[in-house]
């Protein structure tokens, strides 16, 4: 078994953006500059977009981070999103997720200019990616096929498993992975909360990409031995033993799954690093005006 070091992919991926950074400003230009935008007070996105800030930092970008409390307005809110699209100084942006219940965050990711989309979250976006088209990828799935592409882990003619299918991670996932390219040309099957015998559909999968949102769901009898198994859960349990209450867990069941598996993404330490340095990558492209010239 080989554990997926999402944390040094990262360090590497991060070095390699400082270098186009360092040539960008000895050429006399700007560093890329991200904004995030950030609601209310939830502490799992209060983490996650401290350590998109602190990324920038690390790789000589301009960030901006605007904190807005719970009970802003929807009205208000995408008054920021209309300022951010409007200022010239800002290349990309992020509205971060989940937005508190009495806002409408289908109405919040329409209002961003697809230009300045970094999350890749506009069905513009969204729909240039479905095609094959140069476009912000989302981060997640982003993170994952770079992932597999610097493991050298071989994609075409595989069994694909995708559980969940949401518009950020499980959707667009397998897409990615259906299309024709490399990591891609595999052979994808999307289960859902809906799907009948979900064990039967995994344990064929020669890469199983968990994204359920369910800690510890998938254990080693649903995973076919030597499989790539990739870990997309952020599960925060509580743990009395842990010192601040909780211990982040995946939708794996490490324990029973990673014995079988021929690679396994870990939580922390995995997809969430990969995450947060796509959106990197993204902020690169916008700066470049690499990808709607
Ligand atoms: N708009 N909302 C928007 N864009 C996104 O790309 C996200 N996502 C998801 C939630 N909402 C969003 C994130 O940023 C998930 N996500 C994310 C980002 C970073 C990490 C995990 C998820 C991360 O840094 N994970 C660390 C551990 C963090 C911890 O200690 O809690 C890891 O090593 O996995």
């Amino acid at each position: 078994m080989t554990l997926i070091d999402g944390k040094k992919l990262a360090q590497d991926i991060k070095a390699e953006i400082r270098a186009e950074v360092d040539q960008i400003l000895a050429s006399g230009g700007r560093a890329p500059h991200l904004a995030a935008v950030l609601v209310g007070d939830d502490p799992a996105s209060q983490v996650y977009v401290r350590n998109k800030v602190k990324s920038c930092h690390e790789v000589g970008f301009l960030s901006t981070l605007i904190q807005r409390p719970a009970d802003i307005a929807q009205a208000e809110l995408e008054g920021i999103v209309a300022g951010l699209n409007q200022n010239p100084e800002v290349d990309g942006f992020i509205v971060q997720l989940p937005l508190p219940q009495h806002l409408n965050e289908e109405a919040i990711t329409l209002a961003i200019d697809p230009r300045k989309d970094v999350d890749g979250f506009h069905p513009v976006n969204f729909g240039r990616m479905a095609q094959g088209l140069p476009c912000y990828l989302p981060a997640t799935p982003f993170g994952i096929m770079e992932m597999l592409k610097r493991y050298n882990i071989p994609t075409a003619g595989k069994e694909v498993v995708v559980v969940g299918r949401s518009s950020i991670v499980g959707t667009p996932m397998s897409i990615l992975l259906s299309r024709k390219a490399q990591p891609g040309d595999a052979t994808v099957t999307i289960c859902h909360s809906r799907t009948q015998d979900l064990a039967a559909h995994t344990r064929r999968a020669d890469i199983l990409v968990a994204a359920i949102g369910r800690a510890d769901f998938i254990k080693g009898d649903m995973v076919k031995p030597g499989a790539v198994v990739i870990d997309v859960g952020m599960n925060r349990v509580e743990d009395p033993r842990a010192k601040n209450g909780y211990r982040l867990t995946g939708d794996v069941d490490f324990a029973s799954v990673a014995p079988l598996a021929s690679y396994i993404t870990p939580v922390p330490g995995g997809v969430g690093q990969m995450t947060v340095v796509s959106l990197l990558l993204n902020t690169l492209k916008a700066g470049k005006q690499e990808v709607y010239g």
